[in-house]
């Protein structure tokens, strides 16, 4: 590759593709795929109960950090803000960020980036470069299979091995839950960072380790406990936070990384908070004092079936080692596929039914999807069984399969993950229930904790607990007698709980903002009843930056 001819002083544009995104168009915006992570995958059924929120486009927010020329981005536009910020300022290089279900919108932004600035050079890389011959279906200059920071420092003609540079990145925003939209208080949500990309387990279905080279293969921005302690302060000063969402496939398979950071936690006296991403297995490298020491929180951890032989899950028994989290105060996030090779209509209930009952605080189900660029995809193309003409707009996980399935029909397999979210939703109730029982589990074992930084982190969690999470436990409880009112009184049980902990505040909380937070709830059931859908505002950022003469 060429480097560009003005190196460091092109201007650059790096944009995420453009919305709205929660609606049906021929762009590839899908109703049922908006820009929520909770609401699309995994609390997508629980209607007013469900956690709404948005997350920035991190890949393009860390390339910019990461080089000296001057750069946009823009993040959420819509097609207009896309077109008015192409013909408003020269841009030499215009980057575009995607994933595969967003090749539609990628392809319309090259074709408006030749019509409207011309002499651009367009690059486009994220996940949607997977898509084998993307070359020959969009038209771009360059496509960037991989890490972005690296590619963007060479094409610049940078120094493509130099520290990279954390931005600050609040993790989620404009959350709602409940009908209530939360307020922005500084510090009051995570800080995300991103220690690598790409996992080394390499799942046949996993895209992620795949684009990042596959089997034994990652990328580490920070290799070292020391180096990713060091970012964290910068983030927890600046941005007045105490907790992290740790966005690292497997954050725990690297495990010197890991105790290094906890021994500086520890000298520092951090008491800091970390939600991560862990295999069973890389979880159980670590006793469940280390884990709760280093702050863990909350885990994002694969629960497929045990039948499917996953490395990852090797002789793991997920539902107790999901208890145990849960008992000292982590909250799991299950992650469970429907659709593996070995399921059938006979067997696929137990086997959802087993899932549920694993109890976990959060569960995102997904259907076992061939996704262009995985080692599952080479393989079911070979075989013949990928089914023809399904745009990839479809090819998420969250609609029907994109594969011929030995036992289960496409249309089956909608109904069968449609009912999974159901049947969890059903029988475990609203997750901010689940989360506070997690809470209070973890607050009676380690409220006398010997380690002040164990302590701090516990009496600021259960704060909310005592209060506004009482509040709301009053009102589901009201609301779930009419799903399922054995659910119902599980929560009513929960709350004499936390009221016995917390007797004045939590009881008084609880009379007095429950009823409000009930109505609420029941409004947005009507809203939502009505269509109401949830779009990002467009974010524009300048680096380096100096108008167009
Ligand atoms: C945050 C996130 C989201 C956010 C979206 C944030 C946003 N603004 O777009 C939310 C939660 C809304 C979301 C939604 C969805 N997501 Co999502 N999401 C992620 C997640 C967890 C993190 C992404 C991230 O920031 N990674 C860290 C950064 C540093 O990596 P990166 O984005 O890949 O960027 C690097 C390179 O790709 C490259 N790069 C990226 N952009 C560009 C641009 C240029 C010009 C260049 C040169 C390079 C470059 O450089 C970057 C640095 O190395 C990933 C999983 C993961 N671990 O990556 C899934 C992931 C990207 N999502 C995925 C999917 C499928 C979805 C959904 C369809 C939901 C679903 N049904 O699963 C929806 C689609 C939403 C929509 N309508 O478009 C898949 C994509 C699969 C694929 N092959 O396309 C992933 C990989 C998860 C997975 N393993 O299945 N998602
Ligand atoms: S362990 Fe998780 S992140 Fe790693 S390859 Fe398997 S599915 Fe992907």
């Amino acid at each position: 590759m060429e480097n560009h001819p003005k190196g460091s002083n092109a201007r650059i544009l790096l944009s995420s593709v453009f919305g709205p995104y929660a609606q049906d168009d021929e762009f590839g915006s899908r109703s049922i795929n908006p820009m929520e992570l909770y609401h699309n995958q995994v609390t997508r059924a629980q209607g007013g109960f469900s956690l709404r929120m948005f997350h920035r486009s991190w890949g393009i927010m860390m390339i910019q950090s990461n080089i000296s020329a001057p750069c946009s981005v823009l993040d959420f536009p819509t097609r207009k803000a896309f077109a008015r910020e192409l013909t408003k300022n020269h841009y030499d290089i215009v980057g575009i960020s995607g994933i595969i279900v967003n090749f539609g919108k990628v392809r319309e932004m090259c074709r408006m980036v030749r019509e409207l600035s011309p002499d651009s050079t367009i690059v486009v890389g994220g996940h949607v470069a997977a898509i084998p011959g993307i070359e020959t279906m969009i038209d771009a200059d360059h496509i960037v299979k991989g890490e972005g920071i690296s590619w963007m420092r060479r094409y610049l003609g940078e120094d493509e091995h130099a520290p990279i540079k954390h931005p600050m990145i609040i993790s989620g925003f404009e959350t709602r839950i409940m009908g209530i939209k939360l307020p922005n208080r500084k510090g009051g949500t995570a800080a995300t960072i991103i220690p690598s990309v790409g996992c080394p387990m390499g799942c046949n279905f996993c895209t992620t380790s795949s684009f990042f080279g596959g089997k034994g293969k990652f990328v580490n921005f920070y290799e070292t406990g020391d180096e990713l302690f060091d970012v964290m302060c910068k983030i927890e000063a600046e941005l007045k936070v105490k907790s992290f969402f740790v966005m690292d496939e497997n954050f725990l398979l690297h495990r010197t990384r890991a105790l290094r950071l906890l021994e500086r936690m520890k000298e520092a006296g951090k008491s800091w908070e970390l939600s991560i991403f862990a295999s069973a297995n890389a979880i159980r490298k670590y006793t469940m004092l280390e884990l709760v020491e280093l702050g863990v929180s909350w885990v994002w951890m694969g629960l497929e079936s045990p039948r499917a032989g996953y490395a990852k899950l090797q002789g793991e028994d997920v539902g107790q080692l999901t208890r145990e989290l849960r008992r000292h105060g982590i909250r799991v996030q299950g992650s469970t596929i429907i659709g593996l090779e070995h399921h059938t209509p006979d067997n696929i209930a137990g086997e959802i039914e087993s899932a549920v009952g694993y109890q976990t605080d959060f569960h995102q189900f997904m259907l076992y999807t061939p996704v262009p660029g995985t080692p599952l995809y080479k393989e079911m193309s070979e075989q013949g069984r990928l089914l023809a003409d399904i745009d990839f707009a479809d090819i998420h996980g969250q609609f029907k399969f994109n594969f011929q399935h030995a036992a289960i029909s496409r249309e089956d397999s909608k109904r069968f993950l449609d009912w999974a979210f159901w049947r969890d939703f059903e029988n475990n109730g609203p997750s901010l229930y689940r989360m506070c029982q997690t809470m209070l589990m973890g607050w009676q074992r380690y409220k006398d904790s010997p380690d002040p930084r164990v302590r701090e982190r516990f009496t600021r969690e259960v704060k909310k607990l005592s209060s506004a999470y009482n509040a709301a436990l009053w009102a589901m409880e009201q609301e779930f007698k009419k799903v399922n009112r054995t659910v119902s009184d599980r929560i009513h049980k929960l709350r004499l709980e936390v009221e016995k902990e917390f007797p004045v505040v939590a009881h008084l909380t609880a009379a007095s903002l429950g009823p409000v937070l009930l109505w609420c709830t029941r409004r947005e059931e009507k809203r939502l009843a009505k269509g109401r859908t949830y779009e990002p505002p467009t974010f524009v950022e300048r680096t380096n930056w100096v108008s167009a003469t």
